[in-house]
């Protein structure tokens, strides 16, 4: 039980999902023998200071997750993405990965790299690929790509075929051999050293000081960005020592500069736990003149809170701040890639979901309308959260994932209005919860604010679970809570007059009115909202002023 108990305990993300995904809790290692690579910790950079910023938290970006799309949706999606003002696609791996069939092809088969080739993954194949970056840049979309640096396969599959037809076996793979590799061990949390050294879920864990492993990684990073993606969000950065990630993307770096092309953007998955912290990670690549971000898993405390039911915590009577645990988070918010959900955190039981319908809706405007990080939208399908929490993405039996998009061009697969409106959609369904006018009206909102303090300082709830918070000069947003509808009046820092809410629809007739609720700041900047409707936001800015 030694991983998985671990894990709960310190409630580490991972860990859970990767207990939570099928892993009967033994002890997954066996005996070392010989011929392995060093075991050895190359140590931190330190917590240094950071020079550069991505730039995306000040910009007022928001990225989407496009969890487990084919490369062929992506690109017709990336039209719709640029025109709703998305910055980015986050996609799934898209190196080649296992293939088991025996266990269902779970979503998590290419959390297990087989080699680095892009010929064909469960997305498509490499021409796809191609024309997906392509159409995505010309809609103004970058794209990120998921990559696996940590690890390669899990040590209880003794061979296979992966999905671009190679073949492995044990540590042989078209890419490593047994020495690449650390030696195997359990993994303890508490210990720093044995959670960059030790396999993570029994995955065969790479030997990331080694001069070889390094280059590798850089080339498969490299021939992305060759391709066109322009960032990389790094699976379990958290378990691959700071020191040994500088050095991979120092040549990435290196190569991009020599190639004339941008220096790649990274995020980082580091949950920060104490023992290994997010701000250890910051100046990864910056001598090489990259600018990385941390994956701030403390944001998803947001959609806690709005799960427990109208939030009742009124910072002026001392009864806590909001959100809990929240404003004090160990990363900057310029630093940081924040979400509700993830794909793992999703799948964690108790962990806010796209299931939870309306509350989880009002999480996500809430952190897109405070402003913290660079804002990630988790897009999901459909699955029963206590049964199906391995399921791959809506299929056919040979484990192909079916298409978002018909043959006329026409997106039939995203079921979003009726995930709205219903919240029971079941497996087979594609949620597309970015497609959420919630979610695309605080897209804008963020846009129209940026530069404006965080509204954490201004967080509001006189209304005693109808809250509030102000974007100084630049915007105000406010969401009832409550179950019933609720009257309160609330400080914005707007100039007075009529504002169109961007929630209902925001201006409509070319400026002329609005399409929905329109908002009245008076001339102290109070706005009074009369008998707001149950569990709804409202959002305005400088720019939805009539
Ligand atoms: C991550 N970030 O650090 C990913 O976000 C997370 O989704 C990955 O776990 C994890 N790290 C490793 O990349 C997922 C999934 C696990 C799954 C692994 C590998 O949550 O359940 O583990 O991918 O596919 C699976 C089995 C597990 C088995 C392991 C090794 O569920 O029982 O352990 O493969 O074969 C013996
Ligand atoms: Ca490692």
């Amino acid at each position: 039980m030694t991983i998985c108990r671990t894990l709960l305990v310190s409630s580490l993300v991972l860990a859970l999902a990767a207990c939570g995904g099928g892993g009967s809790g033994a002890t997954l290692i066996g005996t070392v023998s010989s011929g392995y690579g060093a075991s050895t910790d190359t140590g931190d950079l330190g917590t240094q200071a950071y020079t550069k910023l991505s730039g995306y938290t000040a910009a007022g970006d928001t990225l989407v997750h496009l969890f487990e799309w084919k490369w062929t949706d992506v690109a017709q999606e990336c039209a719709w993405l640029g025109q709703h003002g998305y910055k980015g696609v986050q996609i799934s791996p898209p190196n080649e990965h296992l293939i088991d069939a025996a266990s269902g092809y779970p979503w998590w088969q290419r959390y297990q790299s087989v080699s680095y080739k892009l010929d064909k993954s469960r997305s498509g194949t490499l021409d796809e690929f191609k024309s997906m970056i392509n159409a995505c840049k010309a809609a103004g979309v970058e794209i990120y790509a998921d990559v696996i640096l940590n690890h390669t396969t899990g040590v209880n599959y003794a061979s296979g075929v992966g999905s671009a037809g190679s073949t492995f076996s044990a540590y042989t793979t078209p890419n490593y051999v047994q020495t690449d590799y650390h030696p195997p061990c359990d993994m303890d949390y508490t210990k720093k050293n044995s959670m960059r050294l030790c396999y993570l879920s029994g995955l065969r864990d790479l030997d990331t000081s080694s001069t070889k492993v390094r280059q590798t990684l850089a080339n498969y990073l490299i021939s992305l960005n060759a391709l066109g993606v322009t960032g990389f969000r790094v699976d379990a950065a958290k378990h691959i020592s700071s020191v040994d990630l500088d050095a991979v993307f120092a040549q990435v770096n290196q190569a991009a500069t020599n190639a004339g092309r941008a220096v790649p953007y990274a995020f980082l998955e580091v949950q920060d736990d104490g023992i290994i912290t997010g701000p250890t990670y910051y100046a990864v690549g910056q001598s090489s003149g990259g600018a990385v971000d941390i994956t701030a898993f403390v944001s998803t405390g947001v959609g806690y809170d709005f799960n427990k039911g109208p939030i009742t915590a009124d910072t002026s009577s001392g009864e806590g701040s909001f959100p809990t645990g929240w404003g004090s988070t160990a990363f900057a918010s310029e630093k940081a890639v924040s979400f509700i959900a993830n794909h793992d955190t999703e799948r964690n039981s108790g962990a806010p979901y796209y299931g939870d319908g309306v509350t989880y809706r009002l999480a996500y405007v809430f952190l897109m309308g405070n402003g913290y990080g660079y804002t990630s939208v988790m897009s999901s399908y459909a699955f029963n959260k206590s049964s199906q929490t391995n399921f791959g993405p809506p299929s056919d039996g040979a484990g192909n994932t079916t298409s978002i998009f018909d043959s006329n061009g026409t997106n039939t697969g995203c079921k979003t209005s009726q995930w709205i409106q219903s919240n029971n959609l079941s497996y087979g369904n594609w949620v597309c919860q970015h497609r959420d006018p919630w979610m695309t009206a605080m897209v804008q909102f963020r846009h129209d604010v940026a530069g404006a303090p965080l509204g954490t300082s201004t967080y509001q709830n006189q209304g005693k679970g109808f809250i509030a918070e102000s974007r100084g000069a630049l915007g105000f947003f406010m969401i009832n809570t409550l179950s019933t509808p609720a009257t309160a009046t609330f400080k914005s820092g707007l100039p007075a007059g009529t504002y169109c809410d961007l929630i209902s629809g925001g201006l409509a007739n070319g400026g002329g009115s609005c399409a929905g609720t329109s908002v009245v700041v008076d001339a102290s900047g109070n706005v009074t909202a009369t008998n707001l409707a149950a569990q709804t936001p409202v959002a305005i800015t400088v720019k939805t002023k009539l």
